[in-house]
Parts: structure tokens; C-alpha cells; sequence
């Protein structure tokens, strides 16, 4: 066999990882998932026979799994070569009711004759137990199969699993003399136009948006992707002594916001926003590092996987001094300040680095 082994690239598995991220944006809080499938002549792959003859990725969130979009474009001349084919997805199917009846049914009912996947489900009503289901019911079963590209693909959906809290994306744009923000209270402008719209593309990937007292305060953002087609994500806004006014935009109502403090006493009586909206209080004598985890744990209930930090400084260095981060995205722009806060100091491993627009953008990820 050639190309069944977990470190090679196997080109079913890497077609099913590109169907999946098809439902980028559209899937959290399920991962995104893939699924292609091959008559490949009772699992001897033999290549130049292996003909794909149905292909699947999970599109929306609450709606049907890769496995079985897959099954469904099967045409009906072909669905009797199911026995003699393998599902390469890129998850172990699953095996509980969820907002869809389990995967690993639907392919034992249709007789797949094999089933490979990159990575084991870390969601505890899943956890092996999809495998099990498809073994017991004779269907031969391999994992692990570029394994790495999966998590990769689905680093969000594994973090939240595994440590118990949402993917941290550290974000800043810093000047070319290494500062974050001017000397005053007002807001200046350092990364570009093309920066700016990138920024609300991310802000549409992700499930929250994390900002400190001081950027609420000072920038007055919205934190919603007007500049690029997505869904918004829940506003969390850091503010321990409840000390922010309630006409800034985070406090508009026009987007779920969830807003940690540490002040016992409600602002004049009144929950700070409706709907999903509400404080939550952590005791006041909670140190920084403290508040942070309760926070990281509070949105882990709340089920947010994945939350980009967009700062401020003292924010992002507190997520730094923690160590509790994930991805670290910096802009470089070629503006000059000359004095004003200083930006965080960059850890980790450079990954990638552009030039998006006048600014440079460079991603780290922890060592
Ligand atoms: C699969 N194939 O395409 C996906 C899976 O509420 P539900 O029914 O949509 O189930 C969501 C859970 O199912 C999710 O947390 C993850 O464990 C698994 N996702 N499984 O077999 C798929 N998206
Ligand atoms: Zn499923």
C-alpha cells in the first residue's frame, strides 16, 4: 500500500482537508470537516483505477455532516460500488444525536467498505466511540492519516477540547518605532486601509472579540466585519470597575456582548446591555492573572472557541505574561510615532510573513 501511511501525503485525504475549509466562517462551533469518497477496489489503493465518486464537506452550522453530503452525491449508478470504496474524512464520524443523527450509522447502513481519517473527535460524545461503531460493524477503520494538517485545520475546535479554552489570537498594528498607540486619549491610525479590511475578515472567523477598558474607551470600536461579508462575533469587553460610559458602540445592543468586571455594584442599576449580554462578575480581590483564566474558563462554558484579541497593550501583554495564547498576528506599518505606548514585545515563532498593503503583516505561534 502507498498511500495509506500516516506521514505521506495522501491526495483523497488532501482533496476531503480542502473541501473542509469550504465551511470556514460557516460551521464554529463544529469543526470544519471534509469528505471524499473512493472506489478504490476493496481498499487496495491502486491509483490508476481509484476513482472518486463522491465528495462532501460539512456547510453550515446545524446542518449535514461531510459524510453525508458525501453519500448524497454519490450518483445512484455508482452507490453500488460503496462496499468496494473508502470514506477519507478528514474527522472521526460521529456516533451521537446531535443537530444530525450520527455519521458512523449512516455509513455502516450504506456499507462503506473502509473509512480513514486524519484525527480521533475530542468532543467528549464522540471520543473514539464513532470508530468503535464502524469496527463493530466489520468496516475497516485507519487513523492519523495527516494527522497534523488536521489539527491545523481545526486548531480552534482541538484547543477548546483539549486545554479547556478558546484559541487565543493575539492582534496588533505597531509603527515602525515599536508603538501601539499615541500619548493621549485619542485613537491614531497606524495600520492601513487593506490591513483594516483583513482585520474584519478575521473578526468574521472567529467567535469572539476580546478588547481592554482603554481601547473601548478610547477607540469606541464596533468589533463587527462591516468591511467584509461574515458573521459578527460576541463582543467581550474587559472592564473591572465598570467604569465604561454606556453610549460606546460595544455597548449598542446591535451584537451579542459580554462584558467581565470586578466591581460588585451594577451600573446605576441596570445590566449594561441586553440580550445576550451580561456581566459577570469576578470577585475584586482577583489578581490580573486570575480574572483572565475565570475569563478563559467562563467563555470555555459559554462555548466560544476561538476569540481574537484586539487589544490594548496592557490586554495583550497581560494573555503574553500568561502564556495563554495561541497565534500572535502583528502589523508593521512604516508610520513613525515618535513616542505613545509602547507595543508588546513579539514571542515565538515566526510562521508566515507579508506584506499586506504599506504594512507588513507577521504571524507567530508560541514556541
Ligand atoms: C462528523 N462530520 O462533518 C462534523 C462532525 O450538532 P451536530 O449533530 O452538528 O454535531 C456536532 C458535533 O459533531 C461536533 O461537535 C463534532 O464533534 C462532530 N462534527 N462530525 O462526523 C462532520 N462536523
Ligand atoms: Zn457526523
Amino acid at each position: 500500500m502507498i498511500f495509506g501511511l500516516q506521514f505521506m501525503e495522501n491526495p483523497f485525504m488532501r482533496r476531503a482537508l480542502e473541501l473542509a475549509t469550504l465551511g470556514r466562517g460557516r460551521v464554529s462551533p463544529n469543526p470544519m470537516v471534509g469528505c471524499v469518497i473512493v472506489h478504490d477496489r476493496k481498499g487496495e489503493i491502486d491509483i490508476p483505477f481509484a476513482r472518486i465518486i463522491g465528495e462532501g464537506w460539512h456547510q453550515r452550522y446545524g446542518e449535514a455532516h461531510a459524510e453525508r453530503n458525501a453519500i448524497l452525491s454519490v450518483r445512484s449508478q455508482d452507490a453500488h460500488l460503496l462496499p468496494e470504496s473508502t470514506a477519507y474524512v478528514t474527522l472521526e464520524p460521529c456516533s451521537h444525536y446531535g443537530k444530525q443523527p450520527p455519521c458512523a450509522d449512516l455509513l455502516i447502513e450504506r456499507a462503506v467498505g473502509r473509512v480513514v481519517c486524519c484525527n480521533d473527535d475530542p468532543n467528549p460524545l464522540v471520543a473514539g466511540q464513532g470508530f468503535a461503531r464502524l469496527r463493530a460493524a466489520g468496516i475497516q477503520v485507519e487513523t492519523g492519516v495527516m494527522n497534523e494538517m488536521g489539527r491545523q485545520l481545526n486548531a480552534r475546535f482541538f484547543t477548546f477540547f483539549e486545554k479547556k479554552r478558546p484559541y487565543i489570537i493575539l492582534k496588533w498594528a505597531e509603527t515602525s518605532d515599536g508603538f501601539i498607540g499615541g500619548e493621549g486619549a485619542q485613537p491614531v491610525k497606524i495600520s492601513g486601509e487593506l490591513a483594516h479590511r483583513l482585520v474584519h475578515r478575521w473578526r468574521g472567523e472567529e467567535d469572539g472579540i476580546m478588547v481592554g477598558t482603554n481601547t473601548a474607551r478610547n477607540d469606541n470600536p464596533r468589533l463587527n466585519t462591516r468591511l467584509w461579508p461574515g458573521k459578527n462575533p460576541v463582543r467581550i469587553v474587559w472592564d473591572r470597575n465598570l467604569t465604561l460610559p454606556a453610549d460606546l458602540h460595544v455597548f449598542d445592543g446591535s451584537q451579542p456582548t459580554i462584558v467581565y468586571h470586578q466591581r460588585l455594584k451594577e451600573r446605576n442599576g441596570e445590566s449594561v446591555v441586553e440580550q445576550k449580554a451580561d456581566s459577570t462578575l469576578f470577585p475584586p480581590s482577583y489578581s490580573i492573572a486570575q480574572s483572565l483564566n475565570n475569563t478563559l474558563q467562563d467563555l470555555h462554558l459559554q462555548g466560544i472557541q476561538s476569540v481574537l484579541v484586539e487589544g490594548g497593550a496592557s490586554l495583550l501583554q497581560s494573555f503574553l505574561d500568561e502564556g495563554v495564547w495561541d497565534e500572535m498576528r502583528v502589523f508593521r506599518s512604516p508610520r513613525m510615532l515618535g513616542n505613545g505606548i509602547k507595543a508588546p514585545i513579539v514571542q515565538g515563532r515566526l510562521v508566515s510573513r507579508k506584506q499586506v498593503g504599506e504594512d507588513e503583516l507577521s504571524i507567530y505561534q508560541p514556541n
